[in-house]
Parts: structure tokens; sequence; C-alpha cells
């Protein structure tokens, strides 16, 4: 019914007919460009930055031979222009991330993980905790089809000495933008208590266990699991209100989002850094295949010493106090560890 109207009002109107056709353009050039790799790049440096801001303003006007600045190729230098510097700010985009790390388990042997093992599957971490305590085994599960890292938290206890399993893989090189993911299973039954740590990304020092980020020192993005269960990115940032890291919930339309017992997770955390200074970094994350996260305007930094360095094998009941502490024997599933380098720029 409402069709043939608009027909007529576009007919009507030519003017409006060239300002929708623009909107379309501006929209879809920079899907249409023939480089999608980095558009909003006018050099080789591989970041959309003010520099390239400032090459589109001043070779504004017609562009007679193809020029750098001429981003969508129209054969001018405008606003659409401006518009494909802003949209893609930050670190260029590599379509085929290079994959940093890759840990599915299945060729360990079932029993217990000791520590040569963890020194040949993490590229030799300088120190551990509850491995030689004996608190980390391979086990198979679903139906003994694949293998996984089993983390035990033994009843009664809390914190990273008595409970869990901690180290740090270092990937030896800084990364502008990594994703990392992973699969998480708590057994079944699982009592949450008040909340624990989980793997993430950290840069520098990767900064925990209390006090604010200089900006010159590090950060860490773990995550943690709240009372029922629910699912935190926990993030030691400059920015942070607090001496403990801030929690950014994960949620699903409005929703807040919870570990279910006996079930794996599937996990994706991406961090993309800030130019130093400038609170352009981010931080999203997906359960199950589901955006659950998106922190835009984040500031991990306010110098280019670092980067995202490596990432917190961090899990543990915890929380500093008894009121933390596990109410049974209890038991977390790790597996299928991919951490992939989105942009390839490092310091
Ligand atoms: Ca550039
Ligand atoms: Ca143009
Ligand atoms: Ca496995």
């Amino acid at each position: 019914m409402t069709l043939p109207k608009i027909k007529v009002r576009v007919m009507e109107s030519p003017k409006t007919t060239i300002l929708l056709l623009a909107v379309l353009a501006a929209v879809f050039n920079p899907v249409l460009s023939a480089d999608s790799n980095c558009i909003g790049n006018t050099n080789e440096d591989d970041l959309i930055n003010i520099d390239d801001l400032l090459a589109v303003l001043s070779a504004w006007g017609t562009c007679n031979d193809p020029c750098a600045e001429d981003l969508d190729g129209s054969g001018v230098v405008d606003n659409d222009d401006v518009l494909s510097v802003i949209t893609a700010w930050g670190p260029c985009e590599n379509t085929n991330p290079d994959v940093l790390f890759n840990l599915d388990f299945n060729h360990c042997t079932v029993g217990a993980y000791t520590e040569s093992m963890l020194e040949d599957d993490w590229n030799t971490p300088a120190w551990s905790q509850g491995v030689d305590e004996g608190r980390t085994s391979i086990t198979y599960t679903d139906n003994e089809t694949n293998k996984a890292l089993a983390v035990r938290y033994p009843k009664s206890e809390y914190g990273t000495s008595t409970s869990g399993a901690q180290w740090k893989l270092l990937f030896g090189s800084s990364y502008e933008w990594v994703r990392l993911s992973y699969r998480v299973q708590f057994t079944s039954p699982f009592d949450f208590v008040k909340g624990g740590k989980l793997p993430g990304l950290i840069g520098g020092e990767g900064n925990t266990g209390g006090g604010i980020p200089s900006g010159t020192d590090g950060w860490s993005a773990r995550m943690m699991w709240r009372i029922e269960g629910a699912i935190v990115q926990y993030i030691y940032h400059p920015d942070q209100p607090e001496y403990y890291g801030e929690d950014f919930p994960w949620v699903i339309g409005g929703e807040p989002l919870f570990f279910q017992p006996g079930q794996w997770h599937d996990v994706v955390h991406e961090v993309k850094m800030n130019t130093p200074g400038l609170n352009d970094g981010s931080i999203k994350a997906w359960l199950d295949g589901e955006l659950a996260l998106e922190a835009e305007s984040m500031r991990f930094r306010d110098v280019d010493d670092f980067a995202i360095d490596g990432m917190y094998f961090s899990t543990f009941f915890g929380g500093g106090n008894s009121s933390w502490a596990t109410t049974a024997d209890e038991i977390v599933l790790f597996d299928d560890f991919v951490i992939e380098a989105i942009s390839t720029l490092s310091d």
C-alpha cells in the first residue's frame, strides 16, 4: 500500500533522489573500493591516523591523476575521503591474521600436566603456579573424543597459591590488534561462590593484583566469573575508577550473560591498542559466536614501549579473603587456545 506513494514522491523530487544516492554511495563506497585491506591509509605505515587525515585535507579538490588521498577513487578528494579515514581509524586490518599460538592439548598424555609439558606448550614460561602443586592435568572429554586441560580448585581454598593455576605466555613481540579464542567448561555441579579469574591478554607488566596502571607500565584484560557465573571482562587500565580492575559485563540484548556448568563455551577477546595518550583503543568479546562486549574509547597506554605482548593464563577463586573460597572440589576445563595477530604492526 505504501510503496506506490514512496515511488511517486521520489519521482516528484529528483533532488531527494540524488541526495539519497549520495548517502548510499558514501555508505557503500568503502565496501566497493578496490583495496579493501586498508581503506583510509594514504601511505605505507599500516596505520590510519592524523597523518592520513592531514594528507586528505591538504590534497582537497580535484584529483587529476589517481592520488593516494582520493581514498574512494571518486576523482575528487572531499568529505567522503575524510569519512573513510575516520571510520577506519587505527591499525590496518590484516585479512589473513597471523596465528601466534595454537594449543588443543590432543597431543598430550592423559594424567598430570607437568612443568616440562607446560614449557613445551607455552613457550617456556618464566614461572608458574598450580603445576608443580598437581592442580593441572590432561583429561578426556566429550566421550573420550577430545583431550583438554583440567584445572583444580580444592575445597575451602581461594587465591593463587592454593587454588587454580597461573603462568604467562609471552609472544616475544608486540602487536597492535590481537584476537584470543579459547573454550571453557565449568564441570557440573559448580558453585561459583563470589567469583574467580579466567585467562586474557596483557601488555607491558600485565598489571594485576591492585593499583591503577600509570599509562607507562602496562595493562591486563582477563575475564572473571562473578556470582552465579555472571561473565565480565576484568580490565586493569589507566582510566579504571578504583584501586582494583574494572568490570565490563558481558551482555547480549540488554541481558547479562552467565556461564552454564557442564557446557562448553566459546570465548573470544579482541583487543585493539590505543594511540599512546589517546582514548582510541577498544576491546570486543564474543560468547558462543555472539558479540557480548564492545568497549570503545579505551586507553591502555600513554607510551609505545608496549602493546599487546602476551596472554596471562590466570585462573583461581578470588578475591583476597576466605569469603571467596570454594565450597567443594571444583574443576574447570580449558581447550583450543588460538591467538591471532589481526594487525601485524608492532613496535
Ligand atoms: Ca597511514
Ligand atoms: Ca574521493
Ligand atoms: Ca582438545
